[in-house]
């Protein structure tokens, strides 16, 4: 009984893992969750580059049936960028993505920190934000001067407005 009610409490806390996530507004601040003119992660010289499909995951809100994509994640001794190539999305929309510790099968799990005891925000995490065109496509680079381990595992896209329904996710 005891097993079962702390089984229970690891699943609540991983669910709303995202949720609680503030969201910042975009251009304010020195936060950096995204550069349009960044070098991408795949051009980045002398980068461990890995790129994954985008998967759209069961708690995706509707309309997000055709979403395809790829999330790249280039680790480089200026440390680490991530660059995000999607279409089919809701058009004209504002996203958030994470970086994620866990894989596509646990829908991402927790975010990833470069320091465990460390905050939720950037740098310590890493995240894009991007707003989808007209014909619901968009792509965006975020760059961070910390290289990732390989405790980052995946990137997790969630609608600004809708921040914990979870809408596809890639592994790196
Ligand atoms: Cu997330």
């Amino acid at each position: 009984m005891r097993r079962q009610i702390t089984a229970l409490a690891i699943v609540a806390l991983v669910a709303t893992a995202c949720a609680s996530d503030p969201v910042q507004p975009a251009g304010v601040g020195a936060m950096n969750m995204g550069d349009p003119s960044a070098t991408p992660a795949n051009v980045v010289p002398n980068a461990e580059l890995a790129v994954g499909a985008f998967e759209v995951l069961e708690t995706a809100p509707a309309g997000y049936g055709r979403l395809s994509g790829t999330a790249a994640l280039a680790r480089h001794a200026n440390g680490t960028t991530v660059t995000v190539e999607l279409a089919g999305l809701l058009p004209a929309t504002e996203f958030i993505a994470h970086v994620h510790g866990g894989d596509c099968g646990e829908a991402g799990g927790d975010h990833f920190k470069f320091d465990a005891s460390g905050g939720d925000m950037p740098p310590n995490e890493i995240h894009l934000r991007f707003t989808s065109d007209s014909a619901g496509a968009a792509v965006m680079t975020v760059e961070n001067s910390a290289t990732a381990g390989t405790g980052a595992r995946s990137l997790v896209i969630h609608p600004v407005t809708l921040m914990d329904a979870k809408v596809a996710c890639a592994e790196f």
